[in-house]
């Protein structure tokens, strides 16, 4: 039978289940990422397993996201990843070498092969024809220890690419093109390939673009042929040995197909506060704008910075404006600093130059103005993520954004008249891989050092025959996980500290709710239709178990909260019947009298209102597998029982 592309590379890693969509696989994981926001606690839950050394081809470990240093704790974090990393045998990726997905799309990733990585941008790799899924960190922890990562078998959307892009239209107009389209709910439950004549024509930056920002989508990983282009990025690489031919078989089949003609598009923005809210620049141009940052694990190659200088040259930031700009890598940092013009013409023209790192783009400093209008060539603009609460943050391509830096309102680049910047990425790249520690022959020997900020991890009880509490907080659809676990400059040095980043949880919707969990003795979130978007920050289910959150009754959820939820024994259910989430209040008392031999035996869950003397049925679709980790505890749990896990 013909095969699509992410079927051949599932089939080529399948250790359990059948390609079947809907039906639990397992696949073997060839390589790992982790960043250090999400890394020390898969470190920790990694050491707890007690296996010597990882059992990947190739670990890395980055650190990217908590670099701001106002006090000891983000350091003692980045040491103890840089410790943990040599005992047990990963790549550390230094502070300053860069973002995970720009790095290890130029360094490590390899087409063909699998990736599992603890941030929900792990697809960007994608682009190089890896098969490159975000989880949690304890599903990354298991499948560092050599286990299957398991899920649950998605529809193939493939997306038909025709025709090539008009100057001034790029990859991240095609994203925001199918956001525009799908919604952030409509790649649940799919991997995205794209297929057909267009593909040739997307340099490999605009393809990193796309499947990094299919995370938006909720797309389980997006994926591109590995072609021409793609050898040519592995050879400019020094890696032309890893490169392979991968594509669908001729007559291969897709579950769903769409179609996008790329001369067709045009330059697009998504609007404040999600990144489907996605309209063409020139249905909003004339805003004014305050703050501009191009960067982020989107938007921060080579090419992207180089375009953005051609465009300031000889020209100055508009003064109302602050421009930032991020070199994704060191690498690229090398580049724009190497080439003679580019980050010349930047700091001629008034732009704010980052070290390589998220940045603004998780609220590490560059928070926008009270109620400014920043515009960023990121991939999310969810409520409060860049730190301030009122600012509007709208989505474009770095090209977009430059043009708004130039001009102090939204732009559309088309109506400057400039130059079409021709920006070619060099045959060859300058390789230094000096920031990158290999992993020692042998590790044992090196202490694993951990600062006063790294508690130990919180564990979950076994679950008892019935649950009762009330429902703690009722919220509506497409809750992110920033608004679960915030995180920003404040919130995300407490990563390694479950006790004290609990406090924050909800904090941009209801600040109180830790003080009522923990005063009720914990109890039920009530959530609406795709809960848990966005991050795969396993925060936003360990803090609230810390808070003793039993279960989430919601309409549906993203995948990897979902999994996250089971993965640290709270229960996420849905309704038989949706309606009968508007019959729960918030505060209404809830019990479930047979929870366990429930969860045991059917799909169904008896949910008593006593509060409102009403009783109604839950659902689950766990797997068997997945409901003896829910008996159990959760995942570490399970693992510690002396049951494998997988
Ligand atoms: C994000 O973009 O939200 C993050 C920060 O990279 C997260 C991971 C995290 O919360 O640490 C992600 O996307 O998974
Ligand atoms: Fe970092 Fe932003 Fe990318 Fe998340 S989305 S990995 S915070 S650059």
């Amino acid at each position: 039978m013909p095969l699509n592309l992410s079927q051949k590379i599932i089939k080529e890693h399948l250790i359990s289940g059948e390609m079947t969509a809907g039906k639990e696989i397992g696949i073997r994981i060839d390589q790992t990422l982790t960043q250090d926001a999400t890394g020390t606690m898969a470190y920790l839950q990694f050491e707890a397993m007690g296996i010597p050394r990882v059992r990947t081809r190739r670990s890395v470990s980055y650190v990217d996201h908590n670099m701001l240093q106002t006090d000891f704790m983000n350091a003692d974090d980045h040491r103890y990843l840089q410790s943990v990393a040599a005992h047990y045998g990963l790549y550390f990726s230094r502070p300053g070498n860069g973002i995970c997905h720009q790095v290890h799309r130029e360094r490590f990733a390899v087409p063909g092969q699998t990736l599992l990585g603890s941030d929900s941008h792990t697809p960007t790799c994608g682009g190089l024809g890896m098969l490159a899924i975000g989880a949690g960190g304890l599903d990354v922890a298991v499948a560092m220890a050599g286990a299957p990562f398991y899920l649950s078998m998605p529809r193939i959307l493939g997306v038909h690419l025709k025709g090539s892009l008009e100057p001034w239209v790029t990859g991240k107009d095609v994203i925001l093109e199918l956001l525009r389209q799908l919604t952030v709910k409509g790649g649940v439950g799919r991997i995205i390939e794209y297929f057909g004549e267009g593909v040739a024509s997307l340099s490999v930056s605009d393809r990193f673009t796309i499947t990094n920002m299919g995370a938006e989508l909720g797309a389980t990983t997006s994926v591109f042929p590995s072609d021409e282009q793609t050898k040519l990025f592995l050879v400019a690489q020094h890696r032309e040995e890893e490169w392979q031919s991968l594509s669908a078989d001729r007559d291969a089949g897709y579950d769903e197909v769409l179609e996008i003609d790329l001369n067709r598009l045009e330059p697009m923005i998504a609007q404040p506060h999600s990144p489907d809210a996605v309209v063409p620049v020139r249905a909003v141009k004339g805003i004014a704008v305050q703050q501009v940052c191009v960067g982020s694990c989107t938007n921060s190659s080579y090419h992207d910075l180089a375009v953005a200088a051609s465009m300031m040259q000889d020209r100055v930031v508009h003064p109302d404006v602050s421009f930032t700009l991020t070199p994704g890598s060191k690498q690229v940092f090398e580049m724009i600093a190497g080439d003679g013009k580019t980050l010349t013409n930047l700091i001629a023209a008034g732009a704010r130059v980052l070290e390589s790192a998220c940045g603004p783009c998780i609220g590490m400093g560059q928070a926008p103005s009270s109620g400014a209008v920043s515009i960023r060539s990121f991939n999310r603009n969810f409520e409060g993520r860049s730190g301030t609460l009122n600012a509007k943050v709208y989505l474009a391509s770095p090209e977009t954004c430059t043009a708004c830096a130039l001009t102090g309102e939204i732009t559309d680049p088309r109506d400057l008249k400039l130059k079409v910047p021709t920006v070619l990425d060099p045959g060859k790249f300058p390789v230094n891989d000096n920031m990158l520690i290999p992993p020692p022959r042998s590790g044992e020997t090196i202490e694993v050092i951990r600062g006063p900020n790294i508690r130990p991890l919180p564990t979950a009880r076994t679950m008892p025959e019935s649950l009762r509490g009330q429902v703690l907080l009722k919220v509506g659809d497409n809750i992110t996980t920033d608004h679960i676990m915030p995180a920003g400059a404040k919130v995300l040095p407490l990563r390694s500290n479950i006790p004290a980043i609990s406090e924050f949880v909800f904090e941009r919707v209801d600040s109180a709710f830790p003080k009522r969990a923990k005063e009720s003795g914990g109890g039920f979130i009530l959530g609406g239709a795709n809960y848990g978007q966005g991050s795969s920050r396993e925060h936003a289910a360990l803090a609230p178990m810390y808070l003793g959150v039993m279960a989430v009754l919601a309409k549906s959820f993203a995948r990897i909260h979902w999994a996250n939820l089971i993965n640290f024994g709270i229960l996420p259910l849905t309704f038989e019947n949706e309606v009968d989430y508007e019959s729960i209040n918030q505060g209404d008392a809830l019990e479930m009298p047979h929870v366990r031999s429930e969860v045991e035996s059917g799909h169904s869950i008896t949910l008593r209102n006593v509060t409102r003397n009403s009783e109604l049925k839950m659902k689950h679709a766990f797997t068997r597998r997945q409901i003896e980790l829910l008996l159990a505890g959760g995942l570490l749990n399970h693992i510690r029982g002396g049951s494998s896990g997988n």
